[in-house]
């Protein structure tokens, strides 16, 4: 099945933004994914407004944000200003999680949750109608280069049972390896986020490497 192929722009090379987003582009992706840490949720900061402004601004394909700070409805209004048009949430981070989701709904952006490896789906469930996209964490979250949980496979096959009930997309976030790319898309993964395991830090090209992982 086709799949949604989304680059994890911590792990780009701040070097050179420019020549990034637009090789990235030029490969074929189909979301940048921005990776957002206060230092409180998970122990790890990044990315900065500015930075996030300049992906928005130079991006043609969708851009997501994926909040991992306390209290993400209170800046709902902010990422969506600066261009985000997926924003995730991890439900543990808000005490009314609903109210930001139809919040960033309201907002003209799409809903996203991300799923920790210690949160049942039993306990997400009630926010799937709510959201338009729904992302496992393959690692805990705050760091890329970290090795695949693989207890996190059972959540992904109860949750690609949910996906039609509820019209969502199924995403993986972490140590999304060209394998494990492969034979998760099979069992119904739409999407992908590329990190050190199958994007970054290697010697061929990205077009080279986005047309590979495309054809798994
Ligand atoms: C980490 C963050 C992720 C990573 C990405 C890194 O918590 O949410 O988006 O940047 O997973 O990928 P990899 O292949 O190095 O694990
Ligand atoms: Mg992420």
């Amino acid at each position: 099945m086709e799949k949604l192929l989304c680059p994890s722009m911590m792990c780009a090379n701040f070097g050179n933004l420019e020549q990034e987003v637009r090789e990235l582009e030029e490969a074929g992706i189909d979301i940048f994914h921005l990776d957002v840490m206060d230092g409180q949720f998970v122990p790890n900061f990044g990315m900065g407004l500015q930075d996030i402004t300049y992906v928005c601004r130079q991006a043609s394909v969708p851009v997501d944000v994926h909040l991992m700070i306390e209290n993400p409805g209170n800046y709902v209004e902010l990422y969506i200003s600066l261009g985000a048009r997926i924003l995730y949430v991890h439900p543990e981070s808000e005490v009314h999680v609903t109210r930001t989701l139809q919040k960033i709904r309201d907002k003209g952006a799409e809903a996203g949750i991300a799923v920790n490896p210690g949160t049942a789906v039993a306990t997400i469930k009630p926010l799937l109608p709510f959201v338009s996209y729904v992302m496992v964490m393959g690692v805990n979250p705050g760091f890329a280069g970290q090795s695949y949980l693989d207890p996190v496979n059972e959540k992904i096959e109860e949750l690609v049972g949910l996906k039609t009930q509820y019209g969502f997309r199924l995403m993986l976030d972490g140590a999304c390896s060209p394998e494990r790319i492969a034979r998760l898309n099979q069992v119904g993964v739409d999407g992908f986020v590329l990190g050190t395991s199958a994007l970054f830090g290697e010697k061929d090209t990205y077009r080279e490497i986005i047309l590979r992982l495309r054809e798994l």
